[in-house]
C-alpha cells in the first residue's frame, strides 16, 4: 500500500478501553506502519472500512480473534491510517497483542497522543480534542451533554463567527489607513459602529455561555465555617444527605476536613465541612483549624453557620473577630442562621449589607432547599439551559483578553485612531485563535494533551 513513506509520523499504538476485564478489548494503532503491522498481523490487508472477522498472530502463533477495522488516511479520526482491533477483554491478551504491535515497529502512545494527532492534521480543532476528554470525565448528564455540543464543534462555531466579524471590521479600518485623506469619514462611519457594538454583543453572549460551560465542568467549592456546634456537620449532612461527617454536642467534634460532592440540578459542589473555629490549645484541634482556614481561604463560596439561638448578629468580623483575615467580599460569603427549629421562625433569605442571610435548620431540613437555590445562583448557574457547551477556565480567559482589546479598541475609534484600532483588533483576533488551537505555543498543547488518558 505504500503508506510507509518518510514524511509519515511514527506509528503509535494503544489499549483503547478502560483496564481490567471486558467482553471486548480494542486496540487503536496510528501511523505510517499501519498497513505493514496489518499484513503481519492478519496475514492478509484489509479492505477500507469493512468489518473482518481475523486471527490476530504472531507468526503461526494465535494470540486472539476478533474484529479488525481498517481506516485509510485521511478518514480516520487522526487523519492517518488507523487499524482497530477488537479483541477479547482481557488484560493479559491485550498486553499480547500490544507487545506484537511493538514488534512490528510501533511503539506506546503517550496520553491524549491519539487527539492530538486528530489536532495537528486539521480533523478537530483545540475546543474539539478539550470536549472529548471532558465528555469522557463529565459528572453529570448536563456536562455530558454541553460536552457533546462543543464536540459537535458549536463552541468553536461561534468563536469563528466572532473571529468574522472582526477581521471584517479590520479590512474596513485598514482601508482607512491606505486612503488617509478619507480617513476620518471613514472611521465616522456609522456602520462601523453598529459592527463594533454587534461584537460587543457577541462577546457578552459567549463568555455568559462559556462561564456556564466552565461551571459545568468545573463545578464549585464551598466551605462550611463557623464557631464549634454551630451545626456545620449537620449542614453538610443534610445537604448531601448523608451522614458522613460525625454530628455530637460537643464542640470541636470534626478535626480533619470532611469533603461532600454534591449535584444540585447538574451542578457539580464540593462541599468541605471544616474544624469550629476557636483559641485552642489542644494539638489536634489546632492543625484542625489551619486546615480549615486553608479550605476556607480557597473556597468559592464560604457559608458562616451560627446558632441563631445563641446570638443575632450577623456581621462576620464581629461573630469571630480572630479570624477577620478569612472573610472576603460579601458576594463570597452566606450567613446561615441555624437552629431555628427551636426558635419561633421560618425559614428565609434575606440580605444585610449585600450579604446573604438565611435562615434554616440543619436537623430538621427545612429551608435547606432556598439554600441550594441560593447556591446555584451565587455563580450564576441556571440548570435546563440547552444551548450551553462544555469550556475550561482556559477558554474563558482568552475570551476575557479578546474582549478587553475589543473595548480598548472601541475607545481609540472613539479618538479616531485608525492605527492602533487596527492593532486592538488583531491582537483580539490572536486571543481567540489561542481557543481554537490557530494560534497556541507547543508547551500549552502538551500541558493539555498530557491530561488526556492513554488511548484517547
Ligand atoms: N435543634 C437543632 N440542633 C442542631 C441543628 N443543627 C445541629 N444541631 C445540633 O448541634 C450540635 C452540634 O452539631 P454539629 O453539626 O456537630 O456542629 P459543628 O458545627 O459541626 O460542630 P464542630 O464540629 O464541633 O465544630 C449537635 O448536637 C446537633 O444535633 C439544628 O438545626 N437544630
Ligand atoms: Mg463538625
Amino acid at each position: 500500500m505504500g503508506d510507509s513513506t518518510f514524511l509519515d509520523s511514527d506509528t503509535i499504538v494503544a489499549i483503547a478501553t478502560p483496564p481490567g476485564q471486558g467482553g471486548i478489548g480494542v486496540i487503536r494503532v496510528s501511523g505510517g506502519l499501519v498497513s505493514n503491522i496489518a499484513q503481519s498481523l492478519l496475514g492478509f490487508s484489509p479492505k477500507p472500512r469493512y468489518a473482518h472477522f481475523a486471527e490476530f498472530k504472531l507468526n503461526s502463533d494465535v494470540l486472539d480473534h476478533g474484529l479488525a477495522l481498517f481506516f485509510p488516511k485521511p478518514h480516520s479520526f487522526t487523519g492517518e491510517n488507523v487499524l482497530e482491533l477488537q479483541g477479547h477483554g482481557g488484560p493479559v491478551v491485550l498486553h499480547q497483542l500490544i507487545e506484537t504491535i511493538i514488534t512490528f515497529g510501533a511503539r506506546l502512545a503517550r496520553p491524549g497522543e491519539f487527539s492530538e494527532r486528530a489536532f495537528l492534521n486539521g480533523k478537530i480543532d483545540l475546543v474539539q480534542a478539550e470536549a472529548i476528554a471532558d465528555l469522557i470525565d463529565s459528572n453529570s448528564q448536563q456536562a455530558a451533554q454541553s460536552a457533546v455540543k462543543s464536540l459537535s464543534g458549536e463552541f468553536s462555531k461561534k468563536i469563528h463567527r466572532l473571529t468574522e466579524d472582526i477581521t471584517a471590521l479590520r479590512t474596513f479600518v485598514e482601508a482607512a489607513i491606505d486612503f488617509p485623506d478619507e480617513d476620518i469619514e471613514f472611521l465616522a462611519d456609522e456602520k462601523l459602529q453598529q459592527k463594533l457594538d454587534s461584537v460587543l454583543a457577541q462577546f457578552e453572549k459567549i463568555i455568559t455561555d462559556a462561564h456556564q460551560g466552565r461551571l459545568l465542568r468545573e463545578g464549585m467549592t464551598i466551605a462550611l465555617a463557623g464557631k464549634p456546634n454551630a451545626g456545620k456537620s449537620s449542614l453538610l449532612n443534610a445537604l448531601s444527605g448523608q451522614t458522613s461527617a460525625i454530628v455530637t454536642d460537643i464542640p470541636g467534634t470534626t478535626r480533619d476536613i470532611v469533603r461532600e460532592h454534591i449535584l444540585l440540578d447538574g451542578l457539580a459542589v464540593h462541599v468541605l465541612d471544616t474544624a469550629g473555629l476557636r483559641a485552642s490549645q489542644d494539638p489536634i484541634e489546632q492543625e484542625g483549624i489551619r486546615r480549615a482556614e486553608t479550605a476556607i481561604s480557597q473556597a468559592d463560596q464560604i457559608l458562616l453557620v451560627v446558632d441563631a439561638n445563641e446570638t443575632d448578629q450577623t456581621d462576620p468580623h464581629v461573630l469571630l473577630p480572630e479570624f477577620s483575615h478569612l472573610w472576603r467580599q460579601n458576594k463570597h460569603l452566606t450567613l446561615i442562621q441555624n437552629k431555628i427549629d427551636r426558635l419561633e421562625k421560618t425559614p428565609a433569605l434575606h440580605h444585610i449589607n449585600s450579604m446573604a442571610v438565611i435562615r434554616l435548620s440543619a436537623k430538621t431540613g427545612e429551608g435547606v432547599d432556598i439554600l441550594r437555590q441560593h447556591l446555584k445562583q451565587c455563580v450564576g448557574y441556571e440548570d435546563r439551559r440547552e444551548d450551553i457547551f462544555i469550556a475550561r477556565t482556559r477558554h474563558l480567559n482568552a475570551l476575557k483578553k479578546a474582549q478587553d482589546f475589543v473595548k480598548q479598541g472601541a475607545q481609540q475609534l472613539a479618538d479616531r485612531q485608525a492605527e492602533l484600532f487596527a492593532e486592538d483588533l488583531r491582537l483580539a483576533q490572536q486571543f481567540l485563535g489561542e481557543i481554537t488551537g490557530e494560534f497556541t505555543a507547543d508547551d500549552l498543547l502538551g500541558e493539555i494533551f498530557s491530561t488526556f488518558c492513554i488511548g484517547k
